[in-house]
């Protein structure tokens, strides 16, 4: 039972694993920091988290790009994913693991898992004839085909949900009986209705599932793909990329051997054009190794530029480590879980990225710390004592209506806070976060507290006052951000002087000095000064992109 308490605070998180056929964008940047934000909320309230990612390096594509870049694949690749580890270590993604498909313990496990399949019947030899779309690396029946004119003009036949060429095959592989499946995979959707988030993309897949499913071919013959892992005891076959690729998940917590109490606590954090391979193939894999199922898969949507898909030709491509360079790691961050909606796309701009950022980290959060925290106004550079008589007592109580409202809502932030990171909705988080610094900002407005006398008594326990019930605002926003902007917070409770073993959830008890609770803060010394929160940004006019 021990073992079961242990477990209960398991959690594991993982992003997409990336192809490496080119440079990382802003869609892959925002994949990797939903699911760091999920990393560390979850690590923040006491669980013990893992977080994977990394890249997806076999299959036609792939091989196609080395191919023109002129080099051999597995040099190709490693330049390609250490960009991406590279990126992701410089924007504060803090993965515990960082897997690549070309590793042995991968193809290990992939042979492995495959062979589970093969034992159970659930692999056979067949034809397939049908369409292929290589830039998607995705099988399509003749519904999800339609006319489009390429670049020439030329009509050719395209995937109606990607928009990418497909090309007609026939030939020999292995075929995996997924639609042996299909009433399996109903079941599991309607018996858990979270496990999608959100309910929009669950309804699209159970969509998907009252269409026909026919069986998944599983492997190419080697004349056409190399690169990849061979179907254990047919060299002459290589494994599908996908069924290779989903298997990264299983291997990052090591399967086959040690996978047990992580993998039931697994959670997927995905791209909306990557649903079916997540929410149909995966599970009846999974099913069909005898696996458990994913907690939750979390859909999220995408990022056009200047209301234009990104991409090469438009030259719209943006790339994140610039951006994030410009804009500050925090910034981009703050920038994309705040404007980025999981159900809708989402459009980037610079222009709104720094108005975004000066409006809410600069002026409003960093403002309120910087008055709160200003050697003119706390002279001490301690948290001062709260006096609840000058706060709202009988006799001279200072407090407005208005300011209720704000500790009301403060003291029910948390909560909100936390139901929104649960669903991966960080926007409608950020939003009420932002919401009561503006009204704290409106408080310290109200009660100009530099007006007040410091020699006065009266004047001063409200000045401490109101200067304590700032400060603990701070401090709790301070806290509840740590998941997105880590290395802000991390400067803002070290100005407040709030030590690292004071950052986690439960030290979000608010003002406990006005409930009566001793506040553990009152009289304690500020930390050092450092400089402006967030600086502000100058606006762009030249590049309105
Ligand atoms: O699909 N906006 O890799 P990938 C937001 N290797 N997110 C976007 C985006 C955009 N414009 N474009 C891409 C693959 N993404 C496979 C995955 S997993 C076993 C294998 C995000 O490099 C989105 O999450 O094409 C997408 O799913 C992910 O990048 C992977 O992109």
């Amino acid at each position: 039972s021990t073992q079961l308490i242990k477990d209960e605070k398991n959690f594991y998180i993982t992003t997409p694993i990336f192809y490496v056929n080119a440079a990382p964008h802003l869609g892959h940047l925002y994949s990797a920091v939903i699911a760091d934000c999920l990393h560390r909320y979850k690590q923040l309230q006491g669980f013990n988290s893992r977080f994977a990612t990394g890249t997806d390096e076999h299959g036609l594509k792939i091989q196609q790009a080395a191919e023109a870049a002129g080099k051999d694949p597995l040099t190709f690749c490693t330049g390609v994913s250490e960009r991406f580890k590279h990126l992701f270590s410089s924007c504060s993604i803090s993965f515990t693991d960082y897997i690549r498909t070309t590793e042995l313990r991968h193809h290990q496990a992939v042979k492995h898992f495959w062979s589970l399949l093969w034992n159970q019947g659930l692999i056979y030899k067949g034809v397939y004839e049908g369409w292929y779309s290589t830039q998607d690396e995705s099988f399509l029946t003749p519904s999800q085909v339609g006319n489009a004119l390429d670049s020439l003009g030329k009509e050719v036949k395209v995937s109606l949900e990607s928009g990418h060429k497909v090309e007609w095959m026939k030939e020999e592989n292995y075929m995996f009986r997924l639609s042996s499946f299909q009433s399996q995979l109903v079941d599991w959707l309607r018996g858990n209705p979270g496990v999608i988030q959100p309910e929009r993309f669950y309804n699209v897949v159970l969509q998907w599932l009252q269409e026909d499913l026919p069986d998944l071919s599983v492997s190419r013959h080697r004349n056409r793909l190399q690169w990849g892992i061979p179907v254990p005891g047919d060299t002459e076959q290589t494994i599908y990329v996908w069924l290779d690729a989903l298997v990264n998940y299983l291997t990052a917590v090591g399967y086959p051997d040690q996978h047990d109490q992580w993998w039931h606590k697994a959670h997927h954090v995905i791209g909306k054009d990557i649903l079916k391979f997540h929410a149909i193939y995966w599970p009846a894999f999974l099913l069909g190794a005898g696996l458990p199922l994913p907690q939750v898969i979390h859909v999220h949507s995408h990022w056009t530029v200047g209301g234009k898909k990104m991409s090469k030709s438009l030259g719209n491509v943006v790339d994140p480590l610039e951006h994030s360079q410009k804009f500050t790691n925090d910034g981009m961050r703050y920038f994309l879980l705040r404007q980025g909606v999981p159900d809708s796309d989402c459009d980037y701009t610079q222009d709104k990225v720094i108005k975004l950022l000066n409006a809410e980290l600069a002026d409003s959060l960093g403002g309120l710390l910087n008055r709160c925290t200003a050697p003119a106004l706390n002279p001490d550079q301690v948290y001062p004592s709260f006096c609840s008589q000058s706060f709202h007592g009988d006799q001279g109580g200072r407090a407005v209506t208005d300011d209720l409202h704000m500790l009301a809502a403060v003291k029910s932030l948390p909560a909100v806070v936390e139901k929104h990171y649960e669903s991966m909705h960080v926007y409608k988080a950020l939003e009420a976060i932002s919401g009561c610094v503006r009204q704290t900002n409106g408080f310290v407005q109200r009660h100009a507290p530099w007006k007040l006398e410091r020699k006065d008594s009266r004047d001063r326990r409200w000045l401490d006052t109101v200067l304590h019930v700032s400060l603990e605002c701070l401090r709790i926003y301070g806290t509840l951000l740590q998941p997105v902007v880590p290395e802000m917070s991390n400067k803002l409770l070290t100005r407040l002087g709030v030590p690292p073993d004071e950052r986690s959830w439960t030290a979000l008890n608010f003002l406990p000095r006005s409930q009566g609770l001793d506040s553990p803060f009152e009289g304690r010394p500020l930390g050092p000064e450092s400089g402006v929160l967030f600086s502000r940004l100058e606006s762009q006019n030249r590049d309105k992109q």
